[in-house]
């Protein structure tokens, strides 16, 4: 939790738009979309597909025409998952709506935990679900998926000076005026490594942060599209902005 959030007032939250990217999860994006409808059912879903060669956009066209609360952003190819919740940032900041989250589509994260960090964002600027904190679990890992999820998130928190425990998660809910301040526009990171600076920018920011735990399951159906390219981009980004903060720090110092 960073500081400075306790004395502030929160206006009121708004329509909330569910961003679920997609690239090969038409076992899934069915399930998925059926059972955010029902446990948030004010939301918004916008799905953010990459042309998924197994016809995810195409079952999700059919969700959509089915449904007004459904949405899809069809996109022209696998492009990785910052760029798809970027696109997905501005289609929702385009369109109005108060608050955008940021959901997996492979059952990894619990719809049914969304109201949780709703309430949670109603006193904050920004909810991260965090399975590393006291009473979050994660259901499923194998130990070496465990290990690389708490390592990255210890080399995050300790090269970037963050005090968060789960950095490298993917659900979470924002404000949209914390998306706005958060200069999305130079935001390069494709792979995981774009929750990291996310994170990263909201503290620098001095956003009220907060976790709150989540059960995370590992995905049953699909294939994970975690590589070792997206674990490259990861420690060499996270490992350039530490150095860049630290440089950053020392000469504010300098000049005080
Ligand atoms: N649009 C889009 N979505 C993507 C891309 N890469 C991953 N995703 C989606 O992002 C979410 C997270 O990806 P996962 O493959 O589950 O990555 P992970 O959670 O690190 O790995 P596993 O859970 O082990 O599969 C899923 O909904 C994916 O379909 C991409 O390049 N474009
Ligand atoms: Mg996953």
């Amino acid at each position: 939790m960073t500081d400075g959030g306790q004395a502030r007032q929160y206006g009121p939250l708004g329509t909330v738009l569910v961003i679920i990217p997609t690239y090969n999860e038409a076992g899934n994006i069915e399930s998925v979309t059926a059972r955010v409808r029902e446990a948030v059912p004010d939301a918004h879903i916008l799905v953010a597909d990459d042309n998924s060669p197994d016809g995810t956009g195409e079952i999700a066209d059919r969700l959509a025409k089915q449904d007004e609360h459904v949405h899809v952003l069809h996109r022209p190819g696998k492009q990785g998952l910052g760029a798809a919740y970027l696109a997905g940032f501005r289609w929702g900041i385009d369109h109005g709506y108060g608050v955008l989250v940021e959901m997996d589509a492979d059952g990894s994260h619990q719809p049914e935990e969304l109201p949780r960090l709703l309430t949670a964002l109603k006193g904050a600027d920004l909810v991260l679900g965090s399975r590393w904190v006291p009473g979050g679990r994660v259901v499923n890992w194998p130990r070496s998926r465990r290990l690389l999820s708490r390592g990255g998130s210890v080399y995050s928190r300790v090269m970037l000076g963050l005090p968060l425990r789960d950095i490298t998660g993917g659900f979470r809910a924002f404000r949209s005026e914390t998306l706005k301040g958060l200069g999305m526009d130079d935001v390069a990171s494709q792979g995981y490594c774009f929750q990291v600076d996310l994170a990263n920018r909201a503290v620098s920011a001095g956003y009220h942060v907060v976790e709150v735990p989540i059960t995370f399951v590992e995905r049953v159906r699909g294939n994970s599209k975690m590589s070792r390219d997206i674990m490259v981009e990861a420690l060499w980004r996270v490992t350039a902005w530490g150095v860049e903060g630290r440089v950053k720090r020392a000469l504010d110092r300098r000049h005080t």
